[in-house]
């Protein structure tokens, strides 16, 4: 049998045996090497010419899309599926390569709900750098094991000429560095277990470029040096070649770490169910999960949708926590709250999607035939659907987008929908009324890519106006009760906003604390709110978690509230997606209904009656409470050759910028610094004009920070200008 299998034959006999599967995807920096490695890897999986692996002028095998190539970095996420064999057993590995770019970054969020480890590559002459931490935190968030892998080793021997000890003693500072990562930004009992140790073999490293890989372990059983390594590169290209397939194949290396090092999906989802999925673990559904269960009900989770450009078909990817799919199977779709029927059940052969007739859980796969968004839950009841995938940044830049022909109008709704589909990091709000169409994205880059793909590969003639910023609106202080009547003067709300505790809103953004409204008696979040030091009387009277914001009903005894608390509840909404300055979102509050007066008849106090008496109730007390504006500030890692440290300087301080350190390492300047993301428009080209291309910038962290009051007025004006706002709105 073993002569005659095809590899899609051989990948169906793997699904079935979860112990032996690894789901893994690459994490790093920037351009630190993960495509080169994932084409490599299938390369010697025989899925890919051998000779262009990681050579990118080639192309890269996972590149589907053609501005990837014309830009030589990924933008997508790509699915891949091999086979690998390790002391004689077979193993699947499902492989996301994930893109580096921090504009894609909402990708690798995605990305790592599908899997359970990532190699995070690190390059050997840059080190850990601003996005190496930023994808430690999206694995560790979704309690995602990592193991290391330092790459670029060449350059070290090529470029830096190292000796033997210097090598190794690069490689014990990334190592400890990367340990001290992961010491600070994991929980407390995954953080030691969790070190990577270059003697046990959950480090490696090598050259994706130039097809080779190295662990401790494995030099000793090969009994090669590190003296060797450098020996290796006096060889002449060929015999290099040669010596390197025989000795350091890249893809045994780094594979047999992730089969020893890196947990398989029985193992995995008994700690992961527990951080993704907060229903009862006790239920059947609960111990499905836990347990990977393949005879267990249904439960997959949608992490990336692809559009066939041709046919409109809808592929959604993601990962199987439980049960079978199969072909033909009716399901249900938990955010959607539809049932739907699965089309096509497809796995991942190399980079091509095939149809299977069924694939069990612990398997990443795809399926088509269903109409639903990114992070859907799907199963075949109604079930607690996982957690939302939040992406650690917000959207912050906008750009007006509108068809230069008239009659493309409805073509340009439906292009959006697929867009936002697509990549839900894009935020898209249409305005049917006005004609304002408005796509967010996470950078300049990020809108640039979406305008440049509606054009080339939606066939759609746009135009794109200049970027405006996203801003936020919050509280300043305490409003005091405020005391708001219905139209009819038949009902009266008794209402406070303030600002939220600083350590609950980190909660929140986190993820630790969900969003959304609460379940009857959410005893997991009271808990939590216990321990962030809010009393047991304010955590119960949590009732809603939206964008940042609270719904606390602190009311007692009041028989009617029950028939209004909904509508309440979305009066405040509402107010919540459109501030009172400048119809900007609220960021940060607290609302309080402390009382209310209510009709008893329910025709007196219907929606039409007290979204208005929310909405003013609220516009009051901000007004009370100090109504303020945040902005949006990007703490950025600027690297230059000294002698530019001035000119660098300079440019941070024309820009509302503000220095946090300054490193010299050698003779290159490392600069920390916040810059408001409002002055930082064409930033990238600024300063490579001011370095003369030498100095690179890369994002660290991002938040929203209060806009000093100086600029409020005038920033407001702008805002309401462009939304067309008059006074009254
Ligand atoms: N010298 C050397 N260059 C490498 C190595 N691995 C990758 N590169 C080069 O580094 C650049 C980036 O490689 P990619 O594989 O595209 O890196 P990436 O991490 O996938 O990049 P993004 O997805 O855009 O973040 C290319 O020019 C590669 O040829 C290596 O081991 N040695
Ligand atoms: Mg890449």
């Amino acid at each position: 049998m073993a002569d005659k299998e095809t590899s899609l034959q051989k990948i169906q006999r793997l699904t079935s045996n979860q112990h032996n599967i690894r789901n893994v995807a690459t994490s790093a920096h920037i351009h630190h090497g993960k495509t080169a490695f994932t084409d490599n890897l299938l390369a010697a999986a025989g899925m890919m010419a051998n000779k262009n692996a990681g050579d990118l002028e080639e192309g890269m095998s996972t590149w589907l899309h053609k501005d990837e190539q014309e830009r030589l970095m990924t933008v997508d996420a790509a699915n891949v599926s091999m086979g690998h064999e390790y002391e004689g057993k077979e193993y699947l590995i499902n492989l996301i390569d994930t893109p580096g770019h921090i504009d894609f970054g909402g990708n690798v969020t995605r990305a790592m709900r599908a899997i359970d480890g990532t190699f995070v590559l690190i390059c050997a002459v840059e080190g850990i750098m601003p996005q190496t931490e930023t994808v430690l935190k999206q694995a560790l968030r979704e309690r995602v094991k990592p193991v290391l892998f330092i790459n670029k080793v060449d350059r070290l021997i090529k470029e830096l000429k190292v000796t033997p000890q210097q090598m190794q003693e690069r490689f014990a500072k990334v190592i400890a560095d990367f340990n001290n990562l992961i010491l600070q930004i994991a929980e407390p009992e995954l953080a030691d277990k969790w070190r990577v140790s270059v003697a046990d073999g959950s480090v490696a490293f090598g050259s994706a470029r130039e097809n080779w890989a190295l662990s401790v372990p494995f030099m000793k059983k090969r009994n090669i040096s590190f003296g060797d390594i450098i020996k290796m590169y006096e060889l002449e290209e060929e015999k290099r070649k040669e010596w390197v397939w025989k000795n350091a194949p890249l893809h045994e290396v780094v594979l047999d770490m992730a089969v020893k090092h890196l947990p398989n999906p029985l193992e995995a989802q008994k700690y992961r169910i527990g951080r993704i999925w907060r229903g009862d673990s006790d239920s059947k559904m609960g111990q499905d999960l836990l347990t990977c269960n393949k005879n267990g009900e249904l439960a997959f989770v949608v992490t990336r949708i692809v559009i066939d450009p041709r046919s409109g078909k809808e592929v959604c990817a993601g990962r199987l926590y439980s049960g079978t799919m199969k072909t033909g199977m009716e399901i249900y779709c938990n955010n959607n709250k539809k049932k739907s029927r699965v089309q096509q059940v497809l796995v991942y052969n190399g980079v091509k999607p095939e149809q299977l007739d069924e694939v069990p859980a612990g398997n990443v796969l795809a399926i088509s035939g269903v109409n639903v968004e990114v992070g859907e839950t799907i199963t075949l009841t109604e079930q607690t659907p996982f957690e939302e995938l939040k992406h650690i940044f917000q959207p912050v830049i906008t750009k007006s987008i509108e068809v230069t022909k008239p009659q493309d109008l409805p073509k340009l709704i439906e292009v959006l929908r697929k867009v936002g589909k697509e990549d839900p990091s894009v935020k898209i709000e249409i305005n049917e009324e006005t004609g304002e169409n408005l796509l967010s994205g996470m950078g300049e880059l990020h809108l640039e890519i979406i305008e440049g793909r509606i054009k080339t590969e939606k066939g759609l003639e746009v135009k794109m106006g200049n970027p405006i910023i996203v801003y936020r609106e919050t509280i300043s202080k305490a409003s005091g009760e405020v005391e708001s009547r219905t139209g009819n003067g038949h009902n009266i709300f008794f209402l406070e906003m303030m600002p939220i505790e600083d350590n609950v809103y980190e909660a929140i953004e986190s993820g630790s604390i969900p969003e959304g409204r609460l379940k009857k008696k959410p005893e997991d979040i009271w808990k939590k709110l216990s321990d962030l030091g809010i009393s047991n009387e304010e955590a119960r009277a949590y009732r809603d978690i939206y964008k940042g914001n609270v719904f606390q009903d602190q009311t007692r005894g009041l028989v009617l509230l029950s028939e209004v608390i909904e509508s309440i509840i979305d009066g405040w909404r509402l107010v919540v997606d459109n501030g009172p300055l400048a119809k900007e979102p609220l960021m940060k509050t607290k609302f309080i209904l402390h009382d209310a007066k209510l009709h008893v008849d329910h025709m007196h106090r219907g929606p039409a009656q007290i979204y208005p008496a929310i909405r003013l109730g609220m516009f009051d007390a901000m007004n009370k409470g100090g109504a303020a504006v945040l902005e949006p500030i990007q703490t950025h890692l600027i690297e230059a050759p000294l002698d530019y440290m001035g000119s660098v300087t300079g440019l941070i301080a024309s820009k509302r910028g503000v220095l946090i350190d300054v490193d010299q390492k050698g003779i290159d300047v490392f600069i920390k610094a916040k810059i408001p993301v409002a002055e930082m428009i064409g930033w990238a080209s600024d300063l490579r004009s001011i370095t003369e291309g030498r100095g690179v910038s890369s994002l660290i962290t991002q938040e929203f920070k209060q806009l000093p009051r100086e600029l409020q007025e005038n920033v407001v004006r702008k805002i309401r200008d462009r939304k067309g706002l008059a006074a009254n709105q």
